[in-house]
């Protein structure tokens, strides 16, 4: 059976800023959205039973928890594109289901949902064709409003999960980040009154929008945790000057949010001869002393994900490819060019049809991989011929660095010599629109300090902004989970200078594109946090009704012009 249709409306670049409906615009065809959709619905069902068993004081084992990250993981965009390992996670996702049933027994209480009962067909033909039926927005058309904050909790919880894996792979969990997991996976799938007007009047879009915040709450939980995983394991970041350019030799470029990954293909490359280069997020790995400290981390290779086909196909060398290995730890993963299809390989979550894939060597219980295939084809394509001539930028201003010189912020602020702080930062894609955060920077004052992260950052990162009060103006706080650091700056700030949050002289200016900025966003927004610009459009899945609430209760604005916005905040 053949289905050319589809729906998904989950991240930014959305077609038309409504759904993409016949083909993503990220490149994910209906048979992989429509998986997507079944794995959903079976992880919603999985965590119905899951949430009981919980509920109920018992307990789920590891794997449980880990394969409901995983496989949520994989459905965030530019991730995973390969139909054979959805059908994979599906496949499992049955066994999954049917033991936690029999391990819930009778502890559900009140009406079965259908996606816990749904038995999942065995064949790969049967379950694509079911994977094509399946709904997992059964509210759309009664219920804009209720769909809206349900898919809104979905997508939070995905970004979440992505977090919640990176941490695990360095032997992290929080059982109250996976606990919520499952609360609101279920609170998906829970029977809704039958006409639509009973749904609106119903206790329901309260409890989901209590639910939306209580994911922001809980992600600040799983950034901390996530923070602890990556600082316990390599140390805390520290300013450190990060080479832009290249060097003589065979190379691997290392793309992706998973420091884990990073460290071991190190120590795997040590004494190689081999150099690796960071690429999109993995940016300030090189500020980290448990990883800078090999010498052969040589720097960062190219800009943000959107680029990556120009980049990784040397199209400015004349578009033979790279003449060297990637590796696609997270996301964002584009369709590998012709050029550069034999020297690309993917770990973790992430995958496209046909590309090698390094698998962690046991699931949960051991995640050390064996990146030699790898490791062989960087040395093949022998790499650069020569050195470029170097240029640097700064990286590593995380919380430890930042807080470190809070007094001498603090004591800059009261004399007035900084007198504002920006943090821009977030997700970067392909749109025109995104200028508006390069030109947001350059107009910014020169008594003002940019924070910045996400690998929105590469709209202006390689501009020197000079220095106020002794710090650089652009101060590069890290990947996008590193909210966690921005946030606790922004918190030590307030404590010292004895004012709220929303009293600091401190704007938001954030660009989202995936589900990691919505569970970033939302837990802006459950730390009262109000005037938040957003850009460079918002999300389609707001409904009218939820983003005029969120607009009235939390001043989210959307972006305008840099011109306008900034003599807004400076007013
Ligand atoms: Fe479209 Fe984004 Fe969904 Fe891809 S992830 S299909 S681009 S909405
Ligand atoms: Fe970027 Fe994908 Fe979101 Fe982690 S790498 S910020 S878009």
């Amino acid at each position: 059976m053949l289905d050319n249709t589809m729906f998904c409306y989950q991240c930014e670049q959305t077609s038309r800023g409504a759904g993409c409906t016949a083909l993503g615009v990220c490149g994910k065809d209906s048979t992989v959205s429509a998986l997507q959709d079944l794995l959903v619905y079976q992880l919603e069902g999985i965590a119905f039973y899951g949430n009981a068993i919980l509920a109920a004081g018992g307990a789920l084992r590891p794997e449980v928890d880990y394969f409901l990250l995983d496989a949520l993981f994989s459905t965030l965009t530019n991730v995973n594109f390969d139909p054979a390992r959805f059908l994979a996670y599906l496949k499992e996702s049955r066994q999954v289901k049917v033991a936690l049933r029999a391990e819930a027994g009778a502890l559900p209480t009140g009406p079965i949902p259908a996606a816990a009962t749904y038995m999942l067909p065995e064949d790969d033909a049967a379950i694509q064709s079911a994977a094509y039926e399946v709904d997992i927005r059964p509210d759309a058309e009664r219920s804009p409003d209720l769909q809206s904050l349900k898919d809104t909790l979905l997508y939070g919880a995905k970004g979440m999960a992505a977090y919640a894996h990176h941490a695990g792979v360095l032997g992290a969990r929080d059982a109250a980040v996976n606990a919520f997991l499952y609360k609101a996976l279920a609170a998906l799938v829970q029977d809704e009154p039958a006409d639509s007007d009973a749904v609106a009047g119903s206790d329901r879009i309260a409890a989901l929008l209590g639910l939306v915040l209580e994911l922001g709450q809980v992600n600040l939980k799983c950034m901390e945790m996530l923070d602890r995983a990556n600082t316990t394991a390599f140390g805390h970041p520290e300013p450190t000057r990060v080479p832009v350019t290249v060097k003589r030799g065979p190379f691997i470029v290392v793309s992706g949010h998973d420091l884990a990954d990073l460290g071991q293909l190190l120590q795997q490359t040590a004494g190689k001869g081999i150099n690796v280069y960071t690429h999109g997020e993995m940016l300030p790995a090189n500020s980290y002393p448990g990883l800078k400290k090999y010498p052969h981390l040589r720097g960062n290779y190219g800009g943000a994900w959107q680029v990556q086909q120009r980049e990784f196909g040397d199209l400015d060398a004349g578009g033979s490819g790279l003449p060297g290995a990637i590796l696609m730890t997270t996301n964002c993963i584009l369709e590998p060019r012709p050029s550069y299809a034999d020297r690309i390989f993917t770990t973790g979550a992430v995958g496209w049809p046909d590309v090698p894939h390094i698998s962690a060597r046991n699931g949960v219980k051991d995640f050390s991989k064996d990146f030699s295939p790898v490791i062989e084809r960087a040395l093949a394509l022998g790499g650069w011929q020569a050195d470029e001539p170097e240029q640097t930028i700064i990286a590593g201003f995380g919380h430890n660095a930042l807080l470190s010189n809070a007094g001498a912020i603090v004591e800059a602020v009261k004399s007035g010599q900084i007198k504002r702080f920006f943090l821009v930062g977030g997700c970067d894609g392909a749109k025109t629109g995104r200028n508006y955060y390069t030109r947001f920077a350059e107009l910014t004052p020169p008594d003002s300090i940019m924070l910045t992260l996400g690998c929105g950052k590469y709209r202006f990162n390689k501009q020197d902004f000079g220095t106020v009060a002794g710090f650089p103006r652009l101060l590069d706080v890290g990947q996008c989970n590193d909210a966690y650091s921005a946030i606790r700056v922004a918190a030590a700030l307030a404590e010292a200078l004895n004012c709220g949050l929303n009293d600091l002289p401190l704007s938001m200016v954030v660009s989202w594109f995936e589900q990691k900025a919505v569970c970033i966003l939302l837990t802006l927004l459950s730390l009262g946090v109000k005037n938040i610009y957003l850009g460079p459009t918002l999300p389609a899945f707001l409904s009218p009704n939820v983003l005029k609430l969120l607009v009235e209760q939390y001043d989210l604005h959307p972006i305008s012009t840099p011109e306008a916005d900034l003599a807004a905040m400076l007013n």
